[in-house]
């Protein structure tokens, strides 16, 4: 079976790309090569971002790899926090501060649209690739739901009956989500000669 690297250091962002991906490839952790580096995203978009993590893994481990850049992008706020989402409270990878942190600067705002995207960058050999997904939605007035991580307590996606991603099985909230969509193009081209 092909086996590609996932150069992510969010296990919740693992996990679902394992579901969505199934038994087509086998999909190895940064754990599973041995790296344990804080790998540098300091571009300021999602697809500089995303080239830039899988360019790491490719330079010092020499094997073939994707990353995913995501963002939430709130239209009341200029699209932030956008490429800044894992930070956006202040303290990187605290989602309890960056929804607080939402929910605050959105109080009274009527315009609630916002959207998530994904951009993937895959490497293979010396070949880079991309893909990209998103899924329209608008911001909650608080939080709902245990499911999922990251913002989805407070998003909601305009193609489902108003629950928030939160509130959804892996399964729904995979079938709709902006990984989701980005992964199945990249299952698609990793797939191709099949
Ligand atoms: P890696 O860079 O190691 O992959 P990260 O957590 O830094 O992990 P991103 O920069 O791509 O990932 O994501 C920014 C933040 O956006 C992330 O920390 C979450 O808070 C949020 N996020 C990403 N995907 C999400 C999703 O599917 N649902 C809700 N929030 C999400």
């Amino acid at each position: 079976m092909k086996k590609i690297v996932f150069a992510t250091n969010n296990a919740h962002k693992l996990q679902e790309l394992r579901q969505i991906v199934g038994e087509d490839f086998e999909i190895l952790s940064l754990a599973d090569i041995g790296c344990t580096d804080d790998i540098p995203e300091t571009a300021d978009t999602l697809d500089g971002n995303a080239l830039m993590k899988a360019q790491y893994i490719k330079e010092h481990y020499g094997m073939d790899c994707f990353s995913d850049d995501t963002g939430l992008e709130i239209d009341a706020l200029g699209g932030e926090p956008g490429v800044y989402s894992a930070r956006y409270g202040g303290v990187a990878h605290d989602s309890e501060r960056n929804m607080d942190k939402v929910l605050m600067k959105l109080q009274g705002v009527t315009d609630r649209s916002a959207r998530f995207r994904t951009v993937i960058a895959l490497i293979e050999g010396d070949k880079v690739t991309k893909f990209e997904g998103k899924v329209e939605g608008r911001i909650l007035t608080e939080r709902h739901g245990d499911e999922g991580f990251g913002y989805d307590p407070i998003f909601a996606p305009v193609e489902a009956d108003g629950r928030s991603f939160a509130q959804m099985t892996a399964q729904e909230k995979n079938a709709i989500s902006h990984r989701g969509r980005a992964t199945a193009a990249l299952v698609k081209h990793l797939t191709r000669d099949k």
